[in-house]
């Protein structure tokens, strides 16, 4: 900038003069006006409002002006550069409404367009695995037998040998469907199946019962409401407690493979004389890890063993509910719990995976049909 000069002229400087003013401001103005983009306004702004503009440059001409022509320029460059600032604003907000409105137009999802990516349904391992464990009794010539999840009391308990004032009888245990007076309950267990079969069969029976069952039990880790059982009865000529666990022996071969050990543990249920609870051993670490040293075993927490559930012999008062000659007949069941066998052969830890129906926890288990 030059230093003030008395005799310094407004006219005389030519980027200060009438014409020059109002050439610059309707240079910039049109180029405002032509700009097609936001990019476009930004080299407009530059070459016509910056530092280094026509405009800006007069404007610090005006200060070695002298004072009395200072304010005739000054006002002259002032509304110029007012002009081209206000038609700056005014372009950058259309060109603005227009770019959020093609993005709007050009980045809209049709929500109802098939994705290409929906995932195929599979079935829940319950199923699966209830499936596979029933097919291992069908391939030794086993029935699939099946009874209604709302049961009969009778079936439920009485034919099976439950005593009236049986404590399983009661609400804490059983859900009544309306009072307990109704007789009519969620089935607790899948034996009732046994009795429904021995009713319904000609002899001999072999029939393997999966199914949902009903408990007043809360969920926790190992415990839910409503889970389900395998049920398994064989009723014919001659049968000991060697079948019972030939049974069981081949149930476990075919689930978990050769080789593997079963044992008994005396127990009681009223529809079986004698009662067991049958154990497996482990076959993961088969047995290895109770030995001293050797590492630990968390499929059977290093106890060598599995708890697979509750067998024993049909208990002669059950074939005589169900009109079977029990001097001619007897017979061996067995009642196991499927999300039980499910939670050790995979190693789930808690009940609730099983029931949030999360399919991160069912996806692993595959498609398997
Ligand atoms: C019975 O229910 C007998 N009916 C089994 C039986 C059948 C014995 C035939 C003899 C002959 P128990 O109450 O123990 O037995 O249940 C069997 C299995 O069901 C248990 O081992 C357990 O794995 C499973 N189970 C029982 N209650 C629950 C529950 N609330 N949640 C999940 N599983 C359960």
């Amino acid at each position: 900038m030059s230093a003030p000069n008395k005799s310094f002229d407004p006219v005389e400087v030519t980027a200060l003069q009438p014409e020059e003013v109002a050439r610059a401001r309707d240079e910039a103005l049109a180029a405002i006006a032509a700009a097609g983009d936001l990019d476009e306004l930004k080299r407009v702004r530059l070459e016509h409002a910056g530092d280094r503009s026509p405009l800006a440059l007069a404007n610090r001409e005006i200060g070695a002006l002298p004072p009395a022509a200072k304010a005739d320029a000054g006002k002259r460059v002032g509304q110029a550069r007012r002009a081209v600032s206000d038609a700056l604003k005014e372009r950058q907000a259309v060109l603005e409404a227009e770019r959020d409105e093609r993005v709007l137009v050009e980045e809209s999802v049709d929500v109802t367009l098939s994705t290409g990516r929906a995932a195929y349904g599979a079935r829940h391992p319950v199923t699966t695995i209830a499936e596979r464990m029933a097919d291992v009794f069908v391939a030794m010539g086993f029935e699939v037998a099946e009874g209604p999840e709302v049961e009969a009391e009778w079936f439920n308990f009485d034919a099976l040998n439950f005593i009236p004032d049986h404590p399983a009888r009661t609400m804490q245990d059983t859900f009544f469907v309306g009072s307990e007076e109704t007789g009519v309950v969620l089935r607790t267990h899948t034996s009732p199946v046994q009795i429904r079969s021995l009713l319904s069969r000609p002899l001999p029976v072999y029939v393997v019962a999966p199914g949902r069952t009903y408990r007043t039990d809360e969920l926790d880790a190992t415990h839910a409401p409503v889970f389900h059982q395998l049920e398994g009865l064989a009723v014919d000529e001659g049968l000991t407690m060697a079948d019972l666990r030939g049974g069981i022996d081949a149930f476990v071969a075919g689930m978990f493979g050769e080789g593997l050990k079963t044992r008994f543990r005396p127990s009681y249920f009223p529809f079986t004389e004698p009662s067991g609870e049958v154990d497996m051993q482990c076959f993961v670490c088969r047995g290895t890890s109770v030995e001293r040293g050797a590492p630990p075993c968390r499929t059977c927490r290093s106890e060598g063993w599995i708890e697979l559930g509750g067998c024993g012999m049909v208990n002669p008062r059950v074939l005589v509910a169900c009109g079977i000659d029990p001097d001619r007949y007897s017979g061996w069941a067995f009642g196991l719990g499927i999300e039980r066998t499910l939670m050790f052969r995979h190693d789930v830890r808690s009940f609730h995976d099983i029931v949030e129906g999360d399919v991160r926890f069912t996806l692993p288990f595959g498609t398997e049909i």
